[in-house]
């Protein structure tokens, strides 16, 4: 039986169309989704669209449109950046689907029948944006979302609320018996100072005073609080309480499936808090992970659509290719910690690593091979010069840390890895100086195994960096004399498997840029009109 892996991304909120920030969690989860599948896991990768909730409806009603009509309008905007990040999900769940509608209502019915839920009237401070109620502590004498600062609305609305109090003792008990359920610790450690200790307050999941949202069947007039319908989506996307839910059997039921969502900070709570208590309650196993990724930011803060400060993948896919964006953003942000988008960095990133580092050693090595031996790589001996042995070495160890880092959730350190053989290789260039054991009948053995060692480190790059590199690996490989096919996982570590292949001298794979022209074109894409930059 093949092990099993489930990765999300939140599903995002089609208020506006979506900007690098977006693209950055869906990519970076995309790389991890592939890099598990080319290891052999059974891989199902998913992400949406969170569409209900009274922030939506208010956003619509400012355009003059039906709330479906917004959402589908927006929802072609996601869906065309996933096509042009070239992301390979197996689901897409858009929350008004009638499938999701059907089986929120179902799970509503369940915590219902159970007792979890059940009616009352609220009283509180309402943030339509962070569609969440504080309380008259949290909102301060300001009447302020502690959230996004906005100004908050006193409410009072029958409601129904999640007995969450029922489940705090058993949620801190799971926390301590599952260190890895919060990645990083320190979300941890915020989660059950700032909100269990003090007391959990029962959550409130219906509301009245609008009416775009999935309606509750057993009352009229309420519908489902935006967090429990989107929550859910990561098992109604997979069939759960459907005809056919085999995927819910296979991702999530099974033992032996590795279950992982990716957020940002900013849905912690819900998705460590409430997010259990509910699966709790309708008796289902709770994820393995739930990874906090970083933000990706501008000079002058978080980049958000609400602050207009955004910058959009398209010109840079346009300018650069896909694989470069995919790169910078998997290479340049350690995963988890927060980082800057910069011009300059991009360039430095792009020139760096793929022009200079990957692209130089495949040209010298292809163009040798070339020269040398007319195409044809030469017979692998290990060995055979002083520093072969340190290179075949590091190339199992890269392999194994790539392994570790992706396990670990850490793609960045798995391309960094990655790239420090390359580097390691290019210096082995300088160190065997192939040129001059060209021109030494006696040292023909030693030139054979440089050409050799040179095209199995490019081998493993090139697969190692598929998942990221998802156009150029292939052109990589074909360089190389490999076939797509050819270039199979397995065989990393499999020394020779290259002999007698006839390298193709191709274009090169990343033209270095000109600094100072690029970080000018993409100052400019910064400072384009938004819709012009999200077209
Ligand atoms: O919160 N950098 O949707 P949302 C990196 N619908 N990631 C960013 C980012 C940035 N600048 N901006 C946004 C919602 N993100 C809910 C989620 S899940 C059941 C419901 C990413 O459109 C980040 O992952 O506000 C963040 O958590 C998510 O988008 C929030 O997207």
């Amino acid at each position: 039986m093949s092990k099993k892996f489930y990765i999300t991304t939140p599903i995002y909120y089609p208020s506006a169309s979506p900007h690098l920030g977006h693209a950055y969690c869906t990519t970076l989860c995309d790389i991890l989704a592939r890099s598990k599948r080319m290891r052999g896991y059974e891989t199902f990768f998913l992400t949406g669209l969170d569409e209900h909730g009274e922030k939506i409806q208010k956003n619509a009603e400012a355009k003059g449109v039906t709330p479906q009509e917004f959402v589908d309008g927006v929802a072609k905007t996601f869906l065309s950046l996933w096509d042009a990040m070239k992301i390979d999900n197996q689901g897409f769940i858009r929350t008004t689907d009638d499938y999701h509608v059907a089986t929120v209502q179902k799970i509503f019915s369940k915590m219902l029948e159970k007792g979890d839920i059940y009616l009352s009237s609220y009283s509180g401070w309402y943030c339509v944006h962070e569609e969440s109620y504080w309380t008259e502590t949290q909102v301060g004498e300001e009447h302020l979302c502690p959230e996004c600062g906005r100004p908050v609305e006193k409410k009072d609305e029958p409601a129904y609320f999640y007995r969450c109090s029922s489940y705090a003792e058993d949620l801190l008990k799971f926390y301590d018996t599952h260190p890895l359920f919060i990645v990083p610790e320190s979300r941890k450690n915020e989660m059950v100072n700032t909100f269990i200790k003090p007391g959990l307050q029962d959550l409130c999941v219906t509301r009245t005073s609008f009416d775009w949202g999935i309606p509750v069947k057993e009352a009229p007039g309420h519908v489902v609080y935006v967090w429990l319908d989107a929550l859910t989506n990561y098992i109604t996307a997979l069939g759960y309480l459907q005809d056919d839910d085999s995927n819910f059997q296979k991702f999530w039921q099974d033992p032996e499936s590795e279950i992982v969502h990716v957020i940002g900070a900013d849905i912690t709570r819900f998705h460590t808090i409430y997010w259990p208590m509910f699966l709790d309650s309708l008796g289902l196993r709770k994820p393995d992970r739930v990874f906090v990724h970083g933000l990706m930011m501008m000079k002058d803060g978080k980049m958000s659509k609400s602050r207009g400060n955004t910058i959009s993948a398209y010109p840079l896919i346009e300018r650069y290719g896909v694989d470069a964006v995919r790169y910078y953003l998997a290479a340049e942000i350690p995963f988890g910690e927060n980082g800057v988008f910069t011009p300059e960095q991009f360039v430095m990133r792009v020139n760096q690593d793929l022009a200079n580092n990957l692209g130089n050693l495949l040209n010298r090595t292809v163009s040798m091979i070339g020269k040398y031996y007319e195409g044809k790589i030469p017979d692998f001996a290990c060995g055979v010069n002083p520093t072969d042995h340190e290179l075949e070495a590091l190339v199992e160890k890269t392999v194994a840390a790539y392994e570790a880092h992706t396990d670990d959730l850490n793609p960045t350190a798995a391309a960094l890895d990655v790239m420090e053989l390359v580097s390691r290789a290019n210096k082995y260039i300088e160190e065997t100086a192939p040129w001059a054991l060209a021109k030494d009948e006696s040292k023909q053995a030693e030139l054979a195994s440089v050409m050799a060692h040179l095209a199995h480190v490019l081998y493993v790059a090139g697969k190692l960096l598929s998942p990221i590199l998802v156009t150029k690996s292939d052109k990589l490989f074909a360089q190389l004399g490999l076939t797509s096919e050819e270039a199979s996982y397995e065989d990393l570590k499999k020394f020779g498997k290259l002999n007698g292949h006839i390298v193709n001298k191709g274009e090169q794979l990343f033209p270095r840029l000109d600094n100072e022209k690029e970080v000018a074109a993409i100052a400019e894409m910064m400072a384009a009109p938004k819709e012009k930059a999200a077209a």
